[in-house]
């Protein structure tokens, strides 16, 4: 292993992970549950479906089709222990600079503090902070919301445009698709990340500009693709308007950390909701980030999603790790990544509201845990983050299931289901429960050359209808899809990527491959752009690339 070159933490006290006596117990252990099947596993405990689940702030996870014995729940449990878990949970909601490659403290948690909670960082509570951002973001949304705040022209706003990227985007309009059913149907809401400019022109291609407002959210205020939309938008509005600069200050606010670079785009820094260095990108729809949420459910709703957020932090922070449902669903992926080789884990929502749940978890659970570097600075001998995808259910029944059914691979899922529809149509709903609970049935016991020989299927055939089985899953059922709920299973993964990071000792704080992409395409920007042919000094294909798309363009 090469020499560490971290700057030492409480973390590097631990041993390096392959080290530690819970893991190498599990390799070995690893080897007999490879070979058991889920049916055997369900036949000699005929109360495994009920003993295998667990109950907390409204969330019930069944985790009992998993391939996995008491002894491995045991060994997962105490590599948990081993692993300094409950140090670092304490170290994170005690407000210590936990992502130590930025120095900062990682306080979403406190974005969802009640305001008699105190949370220091360096020596300072930031919860009344917290609050005072809340309150603003309320006042704004309420003014917007009766009407009050008027665009240049005196007419109230009925179009809004969030601005942002990456966790500046994936998490307001994750919410925003999740929570529509509680939102204003009077306002319109669009989502505007990629630099291709069709997002945008797609974006306002129906929109008034003097009943438009735009949000520009970007925790830099830096970023490519957010400052190039946002200019745009300000040229839209402008010419859409009549030329006026006063106008700006009426249909543009901020979200950001940024005050300097704000005030320098033109807009009101009274109309700026801060936050923190302390809170990550993808970790802030809970915060100003969520302006646009706020707007479209209102404040009343926006704090029952904080107070969801809070029940699930204080059920992590304070719940044994047997009945913890972050730390078992973190364990659990652990396990299947590292001891059963499982690249991938699906993400299935049997909830239409969630269809961009899958999406948002992909830069959450991706961007934290893509990591191969240990806090030490090691290099890791084992594999970290698997790849989250997914689609909701049932749609995914119709595609890529036959694969999950039937293929070569393992793939663990998650199946997250809601017993109350928010839209209650004849038999739809006991429908799509139905779809849930067959399939976890179906992928764990899949279906055996008898049984499809009992149903008359000719020899031939046989092989082709049988199903393997032994396909794990995890079924997260809730009451109904309400912000509070929201909250809540946000909150869940949020604390299952921690977990998962502490046993990987890895920063799931930081995202230098983010920050490298922010660069790179800088370079080249004016190399496209240059009235006289550019020198090249990239690589072969590189190069070509940028004459052939010069000479094309012109
Ligand atoms: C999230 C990442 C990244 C970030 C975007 C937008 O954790 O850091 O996705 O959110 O790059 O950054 P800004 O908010 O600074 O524009």
């Amino acid at each position: 292993m090469a020499t560490p070159v971290a700057e030492p933490t409480p973390t590097t006290k631990i041993a390096p992970l392959t080290g530690i006596e819970a893991w190498k117990a599990l390799e070995a252990h690893a080897q007999q549950v490879r070979g058991l099947h889920l049916r055997t596993l369900f036949a000699d405990d005929p109360r495994r479906g009920e003993r295998l689940t667990v109950e907390a702030a409204g969330l019930f996870l069944d985790y009992s089709k998993n391939r996995i014995t008491d002894e491995t729940l045991r060994l997962l449990l105490e590599l948990a222990h081993q692993s300094g878990l409950r140090q670092r949970i304490d170290a994170m909601f005690r407000g210590e600079k936990i992502n130590i490659t930025e120095k900062r403290a990682v306080l979403h948690v406190a974005l969802r503090a009640p305001k008699n909670e105190s949370i220091l960082v360096d020596g300072e509570n930031v919860v009344p902070l917290v609050h005072e951002v809340l309150d603003k973001m309320t006042a704004f949304a309420n003014r917007v919301r009766n009407g009050e705040w008027t665009g240049h022209t005196g007419k109230p706003i009925r179009n809004i445009v969030n601005i942002g990227i990456g966790g500046s985007d994936l998490g307001p309009v994750m919410a925003y698709e999740a929570l529509r059913h509680f939102s204003r149907r009077d306002l319109n809401f669009r989502f505007v990340s990629n630099v291709d400019g069709t997002d945008f022109a797609e974006a306002v291609h129906d929109f008034e500009p003097d009943e438009t407002l735009f949000i520009v959210s970007s925790k830099t205020f830096t970023t490519l693709e957010t400052m190039t939309n946002a200019h745009t938008a300000r040229t839209w509005l402008l010419k859409g308007i009549g030329g006026h600069q006063s106008s700006v200050a009426k249909h543009f606010v901020a979200v950001s950390t940024n005050a300097v670079e704000v005030a320098k785009f033109g807009i009101d820094t009274a109309n700026m909701f801060g936050f923190w260095d302390w809170v990550g990108g993808r970790y802030s729809m809970d915060s100003a980030i969520g302006l646009s949420t706020m707007l479209a459910i209102g404040p009343e709703s926006f704090r029952a999603m904080l107070d969801g957020f809070h029940q699930v932090d204080e059920h992590f922070r304070t719940a044994p790790f047997e009945r913890n449902l972050p730390v078992l669903l973190g364990l659990l992926s652990v396990w299947y990544t590292d001891f059963f080789d499982a690249q991938t884990l699906a993400i299935l929502p049997y909830e239409q509201y969630l269809k961009r749940f899958p999406a948002y978890l992909q830069q959450l659970t991706m961007e934290s845990n893509g990591k191969h570097v240990t806090l030490s600075g090691n290099t890791v001998d084992y594999v970290t983050g698997p790849i989250y995808w997914g689609e909701p259910g049932t749609n995914g029944q119709h595609s890529f299931y036959q694969l999950i059914h039937q293929g070569t691979r393992l793939i663990p899922c998650d199946f997250i289901a809601f017993v109350k529809s928010l839209n209650p149509l004849g038999q739809h709903h006991d429908m799509l429960l139905a779809n849930v609970f067959a399939q976890t049935e179906a992928l764990a016991f899949g279906k055996t050359p008898e049984q499809v020989k009992a149903e008359g299927t000719p020899d031939w055939l046989v092989p082709h209808r049988v199903f393997e089985g032994n396909q794990p899953s995890n079924t997260i059922l809730a009451e109904e899809l309400t912000p509070a709920a929201l909250g809540k299973l946000v909150a869940l993964y949020e604390h299952c990527v921690f977990t998962q990071g502490t046993i990987w000792q890895v920063n799931s704080f930081d995202q230098w491959g983010v920050e490298l992409g922010k660069a790179l395409a800088q370079r080249i920007i004016p190399e496209l752009e240059s009235k006289t042919e550019p020198k090249l000094g990239h690589d072969s294909s590189t190069n070509n690339l940028i004459r052939r798309y010069r000479k094309q363009k012109e």
